[in-house]
């Protein structure tokens, strides 16, 4: 049978006949059949890596291009007039993540799905995945993010675990998603919900009633954590995931053969954060209900499972008042309390006790005792646990600490979202790179190639057609593609700087005025969500999108400036910007981003970097080299040292730096006011000055020169800078997640032995 029979045989029509919604549903059909076959069974040692997020994006044409048939889909759905990519819109997005942690975690389980490896996920099947954004009156606006369709990726199955909250029984029941790699095996994302959820008590944008827990707990993607219900429901859910997990767990591992005191031997568990952390005590629970003593269960989970930490910022590191964990999972407190007094039997140092004097319980104090390995997530984050932050554990258990440096998946982050530099990668140097990332340094003989060279330009310039063309109908603006497109794309946090970038389109802003033109045209793209909550961080959406308007009015300085800020950004979105870049903006404070991963994706997709040495832009730069890529900005120990001096004044560096005075009063300056609403905008102009925690001010102007640079470099040597992108590129294999999940195979994990 040839394709168009194989679909045909599913869809009980012609395909010509069919709309897209039926296409749709016959593939996402076929792909479940082809993902089966690929089921393999398990021995040894298995991964469980449990988070509370998996940002796995859309799946149809990752999962075809995994299985070998996205060409032939495309052709056969091509002959009979019908064009794969209207298809893919049919589908909606599984936002089932914020940000870097939750797009990680898919990017893992492609990767051990493509090296062969037993290895699945352990999560949530929330009903809404990230808010809906949108902007009205220049304002972020929520919305939920319906994404569950009759026919879902996430398939019902019949198993069911009990678990307690607060001396309530609820059933959790197991929804298994196919992860198929790119030809390799099939593992599951098993992914727990409640059947009672109740979708019509949301009201008001996101807002619900946080008490009906049977109608709740699975409703949203880390609810509101901002007042005292929600960080509460917080708790019940990542309670549900770890007791169904582990029972999940232990009920897989006993069907093997399991006698519980060999676990290890059966599972390794990651524990992504702190947000599953209670799987160590409900695993030394259930572990007791099989009649395994305390003393022996600690050593068996902590043989078991392991932590990966991706954060020093403290508001990350979860701290729950025990009176929270009391009401919620009173049968998890005797074992915590125990571990507690374990813990303070190896160390007097109060700072790494599990209940601390203000009966605070620290999950990640409770991770670092009872497990066997602590990880950070590149070189520099890793370093700093061990130095600073950690340094103490560091101090007591120097053999757990390890580093794994990020990674994100080739398949989607290029073959997907970027067919045509793939075609001609493929060209220059073949098709080993698909599965063999460090396969792309060949490409570095071709990096006085002029020829070459060119076509890279004309592959960017192509891509930068296509993404204006979907700007144009997503989001009703036109851009000019001549211009430098450059990104910042990635959660709003003050940490992340987009301020500080905002500081930069404003002082271009004064200097075109004053008739200094520059080098070249600039684009400046943004996306990005704010937690609902996080009231500077919309102020700084809010200020974009005003400057945006004050810019676009203004015929002389909209020849040379525009800023867009798209609306809803998302997995699906990034995958039409990445591939469209010029220049990648990776200017977190050095110290505070615990990695990036997007920082990545740009690289790989040949744009430039512009970025402070932070997380894994170090390595990155330490792969390219200095000269091809453009670092500004305080280092991470001048940063950590001027927070323990505690002596930064943002005051001071405003008075006495005429450029960044005139930056920050724009904020509410006439122009502006006139534009937006003036206390989002006074607020903001008020926290630079009095407050600034992320210490933009002190790398203000070094950010200019150097982006300065960067966009003469594009106009004056536009060779040069091609030549810099083909290094990028072929020094992006680093960056796979392949060789991460093989790190953490071969450290770790141990799968399959
Ligand atoms: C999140 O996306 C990350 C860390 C967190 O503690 C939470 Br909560 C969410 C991110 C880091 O900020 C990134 O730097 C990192 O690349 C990513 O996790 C994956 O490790």
């Amino acid at each position: 049978m040839n394709f168009t029979e194989i679909l045909q045989n599913l869809t009980k029509k012609p395909l010509a006949d069919c709309t897209d919604q039926e296409l749709y549903l016959a593939l996402l059909e076929l792909v479940r059949q082809k993902s089966a076959d690929r089921v393999q069974s398990v021995t040894g040692r298995k991964l469980y890596y449990i988070s509370a997020e998996f940002l796995i994006g859309k799946l149809l044409s990752n999962n075809l291009i995994n299985l070998g048939l996205y060409e032939k889909a495309r052709e056969a759905l091509a002959a009979a007039g019908k064009n794969l990519s209207d298809i893919e819109e049919v589908e909606p997005e599984p936002s089932l993540g914020n940000g870097g942690l939750g797009r990680l975690a898919a990017c893992f389980l492609d990767s051990l799905a493509t090296l062969n490896l037993p290895g699945d996920g352990v999560g949530l099947r929330y009903h809404f995945g990230l808010f809906h954004q949108s902007f009205e009156n220049d304002i972020q606006n929520e919305k939920p993010d319906p994404w569950l369709t009759a026919h879902s990726w996430a398939e019902k199955t019949d198993i069911t675990y009990p678990v307690e909250l607060a001396g309530k029984e609820y059933t959790a029941r197991l929804y298994k998603l196919a992860v198929t790699g790119y030809e390799g095996r099939t593992n599951t994302l098993n992914l727990f919900d409640l059947d009672t959820i109740d979708e019509s008590i949301v009201h008001d944008g996101i807002a619900f009633d946080k008490t009906a827990i049977d109608k709740n707990l699975t409703l949203f993607l880390y609810p509101d954590d901002s007042d005292e219900a929600g960080r509460r429901l917080r708790v019940y859910q990542q309670y549900l995931m770890v007791s169904a997990g582990a029972q999940l767990i232990l009920a897989e591992c006993a069907a093997r053969g399991c006698n519980y005191h060999d676990l290890a031997d059966y599972a390794a568990i990651q524990i992504n954060d702190t947000h599953p952390s209670m799987v160590i005590p409900e695993l030394i629970r259930l572990l007791g209900k099989k009649g395994i003593a305390f003393e022996e269960a600690v050593e068996i989970v902590s043989r078991t499972c392991a932590y990966t930490n991706h954060t020093i910022l403290a508001e990350a590191l979860e701290k729950w008042p025990r009176a929270y964990l009391d009401a919620v999972v009173p049968q998890l407190m005797p074992v915590i309390e125990k571990l507690d007094a374990l813990a303070r039997t190896r160390t007097a140092d109060e700072s790494l006790a599990i209940i601390d004097q203000d009966s605070l319980v620290h999950m990640a104090n409770m991770d670092i005792h009872f497990t066997h390995s602590t990880n950070g997530v590149a070189a520099l984050h890793t370093e700093i646990l061990k130095n600073s932050e950690l340094h103490g554990f560091y101090e007591l258990y120097p053999e757990k600490f390890n580093n794994k440096t990020n990674g994100i998946t080739f398949r989607r982050w290029l073959l997907e979202c970027d067919p045509r530099l793939t075609a001609r990668l493929e060209q220059y140097i073949g098709s080993g790179f698909r599965k063999n990332a460090s396969e792309l340094e060949k490409l570095l003989t071709f990096a006085d190639d002029e020829t070459v060279l060119n076509e890279l330009t004309a592959v960017k310039k192509a891509n930068k057609e296509d993404l204006a063309d979907w700007l144009l109908k997503t989001q009703n603006v036109k851009v000019n593609t001549n211009a430098v497109f450059d990104i910042q794309s990635k959660r709003l946090h003050e940490y992340k700087r987009q301020q500080l970038n905002l500081l930069y389109l404003i002082h271009q802003y004064h200097e075109i005025k004053a008739g200094h033109q520059p080098a070249v045209p600039l684009v400046s793209i943004f996306g990005a969500k704010a937690a609902p909550a996080y009231t500077i961080a919309k102020d700084i959406i809010h200020a974009l999108l005003t400057l945006s308007k004050v810019i676009a009015a203004d015929p002389e300085v909209s020849k040379w400036l525009q800023i867009v800020f798209i609306e809803n950004y998302n997995v699906t979105a990034a995958e039409k910007l990445i591939p469209a870049c010029d220049l990648s903006e990776q200017i977190s404070l050095a110290s505070k981003e615990a990695s990036g991963t997007g920082n990545m994706k740009f690289m790989l997709n040949g744009a430039l970097t512009l970025g402070t040495m932070d997380g894994a832009n170090v390595e990155i730069c330490q792969q390219v080299g200095e000269e091809n890529i453009y670092i500004f900005g305080q280092s991470s120990d001048q940063v950590i040292h001027r927070y323990a001096a505690n002596d930064y004044v943002a005051a001071q560096w405003y008075e006495n730096d005429a450029n960044i005075r005139r930056a920050i009063d724009f904020l509410n300056g006439p122009e502006m006011l006139a534009a937006g609403h003036s206390e989002s905008l006074n607020r903001l102009h008020h926290e630079l000055i009095h407050k600034d925690w992320f210490q933009t001010l002190p790398d203000f102007n070094a950010y200019v020169v150097r982006k300065g640079q960067a966009l003469s470099d594009y106009t004056c040597d536009p060779i040069g800078w091609r030549r810099k992108c083909l290094v990028n590129i072929a020094k992006a294999g680093l960056f796979s997640s392949d060789r991460t999940i093989a790190e953490y195979d071969h450290d770790i994990w141990h799968l399959g032995k």
